[in-house]
């Protein structure tokens, strides 16, 4: 499935498109088949890495594209990778995955950021993005993504670290920043269905609420960065599982 030249234009003016209906029903049932088992595993046994909520309930679950072969699978899928490559101009490998539970009632908001606002830290140029793709229903009550359509082009903006709010630390845009900047009407919700991909800049200004649904709102997020934007050394550098050093081209 290829882009339009009106998707690239979109995504170059918002900072994000959704592709409606990338994953076959075959494949998302593969995928569906194998969270329970994914949610409900231990780290020491199969290298994955789960981060919680306080509640104790699996928040995300990093590196299963290297640990599970159907998560394998969908990192190459070439209706991701082909407009990948495209955006980001050049091959590319995985910085990381993760699976965003966000499980019914208990999932909990992610605090307004840029990706990029991590990563700086790490040593990295923004030549990277990330890929969302829903899993369930994802809906203004169970906690959609939301973005800041145009965010993406003011750079990258001041954030702080929040380590309250949730069980997860989290690097947030300043309430300074987000006062002067953001406008009601910018504010996009990216609701959609599973199956349904998101592709989103690594300087979009991005978050979501808490679940106040019955419905959970899982999904995969692949992160992207361009094969000629390897980490340099950084004074405190992060894991593996959030940044990989596998420099494997993906194809
Ligand atoms: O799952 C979400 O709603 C947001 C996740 C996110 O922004 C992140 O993992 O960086």
């Amino acid at each position: 499935m290829n882009w339009t030249a009106a998707a690239y234009e979109q995504y170059q003016r918002d900072g994000f498109y959704i592709q409606r209906g990338l994953l076959k029903t075959e494949e998302l049932d593969l995928i569906q088949g194998q969270i329970d088992m994914l949610v409900q595993g231990d780290d020491a046994v199969d290298g994955m890495h789960r981060e919680r909520e306080k509640s104790g309930a699996v928040r995300q679950i990093y590196a299963a594209h290297e640990q599970n072969e159907t998560f394998a699978d969908v990192v190459r899928n070439p209706s991701i990778l082909n407009p990948v490559q495209h955006i980001i101009g050049n091959d590319v490998y995985i910085w990381h995955s993760k699976i965003n539970v966000k499980d019914a009632f208990e999932g909990t908001v992610w605090l307004w950021h840029q990706d990029y606002g991590y990563w700086m830290y790490d040593g990295v140029q923004p030549q990277m993005m990330s890929v969302m793709v829903f899993l369930d229903q994802s809906t203004i009550n169970n906690g959609c993504l939301m973005g800041i359509a145009g965010s993406h082009k003011w750079g990258r903006i001041e954030h702080y670290s929040d380590e309250v709010t949730t069980s997860y630390k989290q690097w947030c845009v300043t309430p300074g920043e987000l006062k002067s900047r953001v406008r009601e009407e910018d504010i996009t919700h990216l609701t959609g269905n599973p199956g349904d991909v998101l592709f989103f800049d690594c300087n979009l200004v991005h978050g979501s609420s808490h679940n106040m649904s019955p419905l959970p709102r899982k999904t995969f997020i692949i992160c992207y960065n361009s094969i000629a934007n390897k980490p340099i050394a950084v004074e405190n550098p992060r894991p593996d599982w959030v940044v990989s050093r596998h420099f494997e081209v993906v194809s």
